[in-house]
């Protein structure tokens, strides 16, 4: 009979139990062989949580572990006898592990525990290579190959290596900027929250290593969500106007890899620190880089604070925990495996009121207008919505007015106009999976302005210098909507011959 040291019983579960009953109750493993390898086990294990049994020869050995909390039994484990006695106990294992260190004691052991427990997973210690055929065909489930492990662990090692001095020369780079120096952390135009978390994580660590750094950015922040973001977590940030750039020795860039394309560094500054999750085609020249293709910077910024063993306050976790969760679409696009380990690092950290706010703030009275506008002026030509709003003053409104035309019964493709003194913005969204929305809006923009996105969102920016000539408001709105329009459905492949 096992000692039972906890005084516990060994509690069985019968046929009456519910599989949600047994599921309930602790896991049971079962080691076999408790030399130094199984002993190992059977600690972590039982630190785990797990209801650990053990049964061995040596009688000393087992009057150890009995005192540890272990439930023990003596036997030789290359006894047909043995299985049948773990049997008439009644116990069901869920686990059971076979780790002595002779190969024969673990072959006897494993055909004697297969014929009373025929359906236990069992996990059977190989002395080598070759056995493990063998053992598996005798019926373990998984065939540990302690050499195969001990060469794991050293190339893990070697990784470890690598993350540690990646997260040296982060920190070398960092404090080379020399004292009273100041770092201009600086992303994308009209950031969004991913690049805002990232530099906000950066300045952090700056600031444990004792440098100063401001936050900087161009555009502006206009959607009401990063507005409520920025504003919500108190996040201070610097706008990029005439001088200010002048006031920083280093710079990092951040969410972005070349300076002076869609950020307000001068193209050709030096950058210190590059940290980006986009695919990149250019040589990149800086001091620290790097580039992960992951769902987000935020990511690769959580990656930082965990190997850098810095703790993480609530806002700090909350920002990136929303900035990836914004970059993969709630991880529904471009999300990687470590853009989920990442998250379940964060979330327990995340201050959840603040994220909620943060993810339903208020409409601005602007944008449901501008979103009033749309319903009202929306043309549809077969499944496709055009609507033109006319002057504004928030393109982010363009998005959420498309995104709304979108949920309209019938229609696939919406595409929302408006303009101010220097530009028009064309904003779209699909559902159509026949179209992709990225690729169209290029063919029909770029050789008139920007365009770009991907298969369901795209975007377009044309200087409005094309319509120069122009004087009259309403005439010039009229006008760049026919060009749009034209531009668009010939592209499409849909005939513009009125509303359909
Ligand atoms: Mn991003």
């Amino acid at each position: 009979m096992f000692k039972k040291a906890s005084g516990r019983r060994c509690v069985t579960v019968s046929e009456g139990e519910s599989a949600n009953e047994s599921e309930q109750r602790r896991s049971r493993c079962l080691i076999l062989g408790c030399g130094s390898l199984g002993f190992a086990v059977a600690r972590e294990l039982k630190s785990r949580g797990f209801d650990v049994h053990v049964v061995d020869i040596d009688e000393t050995r087992l009057e150890l572990l009995k005192q540890e909390g272990f439930s023990t039994l003596a036997c030789d484990i290359r006894e047909e006898n043995t299985a049948k006695k773990l049997t008439r106990q009644n116990c069901d294992f869920d686990v059971i592990f076979i780790l002595s260190n002779s190969a024969e004691t673990n072959r006897l052991a494993l055909l004697n525990i297969k014929k009373e427990f025929s359906d236990a997973y069992v996990v059977v210690r190989a002395t080598d290579a070759k056995e493990k055929e063998e053992l598996e065909g005798l019926g373990a489930d998984v065939v540990l190959f302690p050499l195969d492990i001990i060469t794991e662990a050293a190339v893990r090692q070697v990784e470890k290596i690598k993350t540690e001095k990646r997260m040296k020369r982060l920190i070398r780079t960092i404090k080379s900027i020399g004292e009273n120096r100041k770092y201009g952390i600086v992303v994308h135009d009209n950031p969004d929250p991913d690049a805002i978390a990232s530099a906000l994580a950066l300045r952090y660590i700056m600031k444990e290593n004792g440098i100063c750094a401001d936050i900087l950015y161009g555009g502006i922040i206009g959607h009401q969500v990063n507005r409520a973001f920025v504003n919500l977590l108190g996040i201070e940030m610097r706008r990029i106007e005439s001088d200010v750039l002048r006031e920083y020795s280093k710079f990092a860039l951040i969410d972005a890899t070349v300076p002076g394309s869609n950020n307000s560094l001068p193209a050709g500054t030096k950058v210190s620190i590059i940290i980006d999750h986009h695919p990149a085609s250019n040589d990149v020249d800086a001091e620290f880089y790097d580039r992960e293709e992951l769902g987000a910077t935020s990511t690769i910024l959580t990656k930082y604070l965990r190997w850098l063993n810095l703790p993480v306050d609530k806002v700090l976790a909350t920002a990136l925990l929303y900035g990836i969760k914004t970059d993969t679409n709630g991880f529904k696009r471009n999300a990687h495996p470590e853009d989920f380990i990442a998250a379940a690092f964060l979330y327990p950290r995340v201050d959840r009121e603040l994220l909620d706010q943060i993810e339903t703030p208020p409409v601005s009275a602007e944008t449901v207008n501008i979103i009033g506008k749309a319903i009202q002026n929306r043309k549809i030509r077969h499944s496709y919505l055009i609507s033109n709003v006319g002057f504004i003053a928030n393109r982010d409104a363009l998005a959420q007015a498309a995104d709304y035309l979108l949920n309209l019964e019938g229609v696939t493709v919406a595409i929302v106009i408006g303009m101010n003194d220097e530009n028009i913005y064309v904003s779209g969204r699909s559902k159509d999976i026949r179209v992709n929305l990225g690729e169209a809006f290029r063919q029909a923009f770029d050789k008139i302005g920007s365009a770009g996105g991907h298969s369901t969102t795209a975007a377009a920016q044309i200087p409005l210098g094309l319509f120069s000539g122009v004087k009259e408001k309403d005439t010039l709105i009229k006008l760049a909507e026919d060009a749009i329009t034209k531009r668009f459905l010939a592209v499409i492949g849909v005939d513009d011959g009125g509303e359909g």
